[in-house]
């Protein structure tokens, strides 16, 4: 999907990222642009992130990493039934409270690495979607401003406990870190260092990096 292959600028593959670092299972990563879709036909759909393992195709980032536990159980993303259900409750309200003031400040990033292919296409897409063009949205400030109010919760909950899922990150860390290594990749980093997730934030990323290298940012 961009003119930097090297760049992973979908909050959902990255959640795929950190769920196999997770797991300890090594991988290899296609870049894709949005033009290339036809790629994804043997998914049976149209979107990133799609995991091939061996006979095995699931897509979607929760379907992936229910599909991980079961197939991979040492070191659970999820634990027991009750937390993989909750886990699509956790999911809702984290796709409807940190993206939307997130892509304010990352949206014409986005469009400026996308392959020129994908220009048109990414566009009109978004702009159908948001009502209005890419440059009337776009607003880092208020989005910002946005973030830091969506940011409230989880800085409540990391200012007692390392991880959001406790003492050792799992799926709810994933979900939400998606986003926030989206918007690191794509040069940006719109919340506060030092806040309990800024520094939450930090430890994923050097662990992360510390298994597979540094992560390729937007200048
Ligand atoms: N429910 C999916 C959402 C995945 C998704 O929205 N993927 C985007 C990339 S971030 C995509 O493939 N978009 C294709 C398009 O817009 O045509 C998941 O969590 O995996």
């Amino acid at each position: 999907m961009r003119r930097r292959p090297e760049l992973v600028f979908s909050p959902y593959c990255w959640r795929v990222r950190l769920a196999l670092l997770h797991k300890g299972l090594s991988f290899d990563s296609q870049p894709m642009r949005f033009s290339d879709r036809a790629k994804l036909a043997f998914s049976g759909q149209q979107m990133v992130p799609v995991l091939r393992d061996g006979e095995e195709v699931v897509s979607d980032s929760l379907a992936i990493f229910r599909y991980l536990d079961q197939r991979y159980p040492a070191k659970p993303l999820l634990g027991d039934a009750m937390s993989s259900a909750r886990l699509e409750l956790i999911d809702q309200l984290i796709r409807h409270i940190l993206p939307a003031g997130m892509l304010k400040g990352l949206v014409l990033n986005l469009h400026a690495v996308l392959d020129p292919a994908d220009h048109d296409y990414f566009r009109e897409s978004r702009e159908q979607r948001l009502g209005m063009t890419l440059e009337q949205f776009a607003d880092p400030v208020a989005g910002q401003a946005q973030l830091q109010q969506a940011l409230r919760p989880l800085d409540a909950v990391l200012a007692t406990q390392p991880y959001l899922d406790g003492a050792e990150p799992a799926a709810s860390d994933y979900l939400v870190a998606g986003f926030f290594f989206w918007a690191w990749c794509l040069g940006e980093q719109p919340w506060s260092g030092d806040s309990p997730i800024g520094v939450w934030f930090q430890r994923l990323l050097s662990q992360y990096e510390a298994q597979l290298g540094p992560v390729k940012r937007a200048v």
